[in-house]
């Protein structure tokens, strides 16, 4: 494998640092996750509400905190993805960002920043998964896989079988997000799944960074991403 490839850097335990989950220092658990041997992390920073002031407090939480998991570089070798903001992953000097529906067009990210930036999309169907890698997305994430509180009750479950779909169809790896856990991720990765994103797996477990060994440890020994490659 080419490990400069999408695939070799979107593989795997993809741990997502969230600040609703993070007790105020998201760098802190960065940190953990690096220390566990994580080798794929996203900083997600989301505003209380759509207000003005909630808007620009989170925009400036997340500058400072990409900056200072974007430091970690000079330490750890890991990818490091930016969630909705295009303009702070590459002012950090991180590798990618991650959007949705509401966020900056694909197409715009990517001509605005070229090719290397690494950009994600999180899908809700085959359609749109396709949508977005015709776009120029180089991985999409798809969930909620499973039931998950962190999203809120009534946010749809996609289930096993709409993701074997998704990463049949896409043509890009597929990050299976919502609900993963110890007694499930084997089952996404079954399902042809590249990476699987986790918040309350890691964010909730007593001892961070020996949780997140267990999964790297476990995405190691299992065959990701098969189905995407399938030819
Ligand atoms: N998108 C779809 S489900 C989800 C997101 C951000 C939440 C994932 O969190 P958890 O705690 O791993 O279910
Ligand atoms: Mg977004």
């Amino acid at each position: 494998m080419n490990f400069n490839s999408i695939e070799s850097r979107i593989s795997g335990l993809y741990a997502i640092a969230d600040a609703g989950y993070c007790g105020g220092n998201i760098v802190d658990v960065v940190e953990k996750y690096l220390k566990g041997g994580c080798k794929v992390i996203q900083l997600r920073v989301k505003p209380r509400s759509d207000s003005i002031e909630h808007r620009k407090d989170s925009y400036e939480k997340m500058f400072i905190a990409a900056c200072k998991a974007a430091s970690l570089k000079s330490q750890y070798d890991f990818t490091l993805i930016i969630n909705d903001y295009p303009d702070i992953a590459v002012k950090v000097g991180a590798d990618g960002v991650h959007v949705g529906e509401n966020d900056a067009p694909v197409v715009a990210i990517k001509m605005k920043y070229g090719g290397d930036l690494i950009v994600g999309y999180s899908s809700h169907s085959v359609e749109e998964a396709r949508h977005a890698a015709c776009d120029g997305a180089d991985y999409v994430a798809f969930g909620a896989i499973f039931p998950t509180k962190t999203k809120g009750p009534g946010h749809p479950v996609q289930g096993l079988k709409r993701l074997s779909e998704v990463v049949r169809s896409a043509g890009v790896p597929v990050v299976a997000i919502g609900g993963i856990g110890r007694r499930n991720i084997g089952d996404v990765f079954e399902a042809g799944a590249s990476a699987a994103a986790m918040i309350s797996a890691l964010a909730e477990a007593d001892d961070i960074e020996a949780e997140t060994r267990y999964f790297v440890d476990l995405c190691s020994s299992v065959d990701r991403g098969a189905l995407h490659r399938a030819p």
